[in-house]
């Protein structure tokens, strides 16, 4: 009988120990954050308030438990008393639930509905999720780019170190700035996934065909990463999101300096039109282009995933006529994971990436596809009985004639 007071006397102490520990601890590194908005505050607040009243109640229910269970016991000669059906007891413990819960919701609705309120914001940025990356573009300011994960395969394949935000760090980071209300257009191009910024307290689902909304305020200059949150395929759990939070004055100059760096891209875009690329310099810049866009479906290797995703290596359409291969990824092929290139790459990207599956891993075509051809394809897609058709056929004419050279020349 002794050693059953005992090991109650222990199970006790667990368990009070388990109850306090958290509440001592409470703001370490095993809590969520307290993040770096006004909102995020409130949450955490929330999450607070919820888990001691949690707490209060575990504590006095299993109080009342264990002091019963000690008390009354057989050996001490306790008999159980025999009642039921007690309407005082049950009126008193649905009527307490129901105030707790009262008492809870109150709170969290508050929090809620100032997490959805977007209006008076100062900033509008539209995020697209897709597979696998994210899309920003500042509403109103000709800024627009792609976000992709950074981190490298060899971190991934265990070959080299894993850094400090292994597979929590991206190419382009989404800039922001602090102390504006910034409104996010959130939705999806192919499947859902969801933007989860857990220091900002923001966590919303993007949703092909719909636009959800979301808003910030950050309070501290910083870098803040998350992650998709919603299980969107093969690579969910490769992209990331990196959040720079400048002051204000250095936003402002950021957002200057991208709006032209995005004209003298598309003045380089303009240019490359007119340049020709030899076969070596299209196979480099289309490896680096193939190896961050395309490998994670069809893999470094070209053979692609059985099932899923097909192989380069070989492929008919990387074998066969260099219109069609141009146009699976410049419109992509609807209602598959292969996506439309179109906005996402330069004709120039375009150009390369083709020429480099028609020429890697034993797919020895010898084409060379330029960024004009890509430009003549598309216009011929695109293009009505304009002006533009002439110059697009002639154009495309030299598209073939600059593959006979390439072959010729092989
Ligand atoms: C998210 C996954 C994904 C990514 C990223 C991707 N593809 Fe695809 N790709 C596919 C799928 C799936 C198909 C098969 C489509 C179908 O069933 O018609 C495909 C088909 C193709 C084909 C036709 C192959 C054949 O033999 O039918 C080519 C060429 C191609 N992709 C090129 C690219 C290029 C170039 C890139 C990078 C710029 C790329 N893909 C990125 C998923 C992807
Ligand atoms: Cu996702």
């Amino acid at each position: 009988m002794k050693r059953l007071l005992v090991s109650l006397a222990w199970l006790l102490n667990i368990f009070v120990a388990a109850l306090i520990s958290p509440l001592v601890h409470a703001s370490t590194e095993y809590n969520m954050t307290q993040g770096v908005t006004e909102i995020s505050g409130k949450v955490y607040e929330l999450h607070m308030l919820i888990f001691y009243i949690c707490c209060a109640i575990a504590f006095v229910v299993f109080g009342v438990m264990f002091y019963s269970i000690v008390r009354h016991r057989k050996s001490k000669g306790a008999v159980a008393a025999h009642f039921h059906e007690s309407t005082k007891v049950e009126i008193l413990w649905t009527i307490i639930p129901i105030i707790i819960l009262i008492a809870m919701a109150i709170p969290a609705t508050k929090t809620l509905i100032a997490m959805e309120d977007t209006s008076q914001s100062e900033l509008t940025v539209k995020i697209t999720g897709s597979q696998w990356k994210w899309h920003y573009s500042y509403f109103g300011e000709d800024v627009e780019f792609f976000s992709l994960l950074a981190t490298s395969d060899k971190e991934i394949e265990g070959i080299e170190v894993k850094g400090a935000h292994y597979l929590l760090e991206v190419d382009n980071p989404l800039v922001l700035p602090i102390d504006r209300k910034v409104r996010f257009l959130m939705t999806s191009d192919d499947v859902i996934h969801s933007w989860w910024v857990p220091a900002f307290a923001v966590k919303k689902d993007t949703i092909p065909g719909f636009i959800n909304e979301a808003w910030t305020k950050i309070d501290e200059p910083g870098v803040y990463r998350g992650q998709c949150a919603e299980l969107c395929g093969r690579a969910h759990g490769f992209m990331p999101i990196v959040v720079h939070a400048m002051e204000e004055d250095d936003f402002d100059g950021w957002l200057a300096e991208q709006k032209e760096l995005a004209i003298a891209a598309k003045q380089a875009a303009q240019d490359a039109l007119d340049a020709s690329l030899s076969l070596d310099e299209l196979n480099v810049i289309g490896e680096e282009v193939y190896k961050t866009r395309c490998a994670v479906c069809h893999q470094a290797n070209g053979e692609g995933i059985p099932g899923a995703f097909p192989a380069i290596k070989g492929s008919p359409i990387a074998l066969g006529d260099v219109g069609v291969h141009i146009d699976t990824i410049v419109y992509g092929r609807g209602g598959t994971a292969m996506q439309a290139f179109d906005n996402q790459l330069t004709e120039k990207e375009i150009a390369a990436v083709v020429t480099y599956q028609r020429n890697a891993w034993g797919n020895d075509t010898g084409d060379v596809v330029q960024a004009s051809d890509v430009n003549a394809y598309k216009a011929k897609q695109e293009g009505g009985s304009d002006n533009e058709q002439s110059e697009t056929n002639s154009e495309q004419g030299s598209t073939d004639e600059a593959q006979n050279d390439a072959k010729e020349q092989l």
